[in-house]
């Protein structure tokens, strides 16, 4: 997978190179661009934001450095006659407060795309137009985290490569790993636990010790729901 990402902050995903996705991109499997907005703006302030018409609080980015930058990840846009071709271009996503929830869901089909490119916004925003034109030329999504609010897209859009990265085959070495985990089936993980089998007066849960493997599933299962019930009621299936 090729993923490209634009921002103010080009060091702030210096991090990508540590762990799984570092082992990753090292190997080919994930190909990383980090981009410096500020590389297309023309003025000696290298000005990537500006007051918003209407008035209000805060900045908004401007459409032309955004244009411009996007324009050398997509290519310059395709003249219409060639445009039914064209191969499915990438999919283009902004982070932002204002976009559908990020879900495992989401995640795996981000997944299987062969191109992302993630456009992080800081201020109060980008220009729409921006968002607006580069629906005409291909898929484009508005993707939030969750119901808080981030100072940009950058932490935002970290979270996203993670959960997106790991599903790529080949990223997690046990891809079993990837099955038992919360969210892929349904329901929260169960606790777990590792010697020693007493440790601060706490004794792990004896049927974990028992060798007894339908007992051991039984009780993860019951602990799965337990916990689901408690914190995340919201995740249960409707009762039939
Ligand atoms: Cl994707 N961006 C920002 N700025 N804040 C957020 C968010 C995204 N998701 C939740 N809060």
């Amino acid at each position: 997978m090729r993923i490209d990402i634009v921002t103010i902050f080009p060091e702030f995903f210096d991090v990508l190179d540590l762990s799984l996705l570092g082992k990753a991109r090292q190997s080919g499997l994930i190909e990383l661009g980090v981009h410096n907005l500020r590389d297309h703006t023309h003025d000696r302030h290298r000005t990537v934001d500006d007051t918003p018409y209407g008035g209000g609080a805060g900045m908004v980015m401007k459409p032309e450095p955004w244009g411009d930058a996007l324009d050398a990840i997509f290519g310059e846009p395709a003249p219409v006659s060639s445009e039914a071709d064209a191969a499915p271009g990438p999919i283009l996503i902004f982070p932002s407060p204002a976009g559908e929830q990020f879900t495992q869901a989401m995640a795996r089909e981000l997944s299987e795309q062969p191109h992302l490119v993630f456009a992080c916004g800081r201020y109060e925003g980008i220009d729409q137009r921006v968002v607006d034109h580069f629906a005409t030329r291909g898929e484009v999504r508005l993707v939030s985290l969750g119901d808080y609010v981030l100072n940009g897209g950058e932490v935002a859009v970290m979270a996203m490569i993670e959960a997106v990265g790991r599903l790529i085959p080949g990223v997690v070495g046990n891809p079993e790993s990837l099955v038992e985990e919360s969210h892929e089936g349904g329901l929260l993980e169960y606790p777990s636990y590792t010697k020693p089998s007493s440790w601060r007066g706490l004794d792990v849960p004896p049927v974990l010790l028992s060798g007894n493997h339908g007992a051991i599933s039984a009780w993860r299962r019951a602990q799965q729901l337990e916990r689901t019930r408690r914190v995340r009621p919201d995740l249960l299936p409707p009762a039939v």
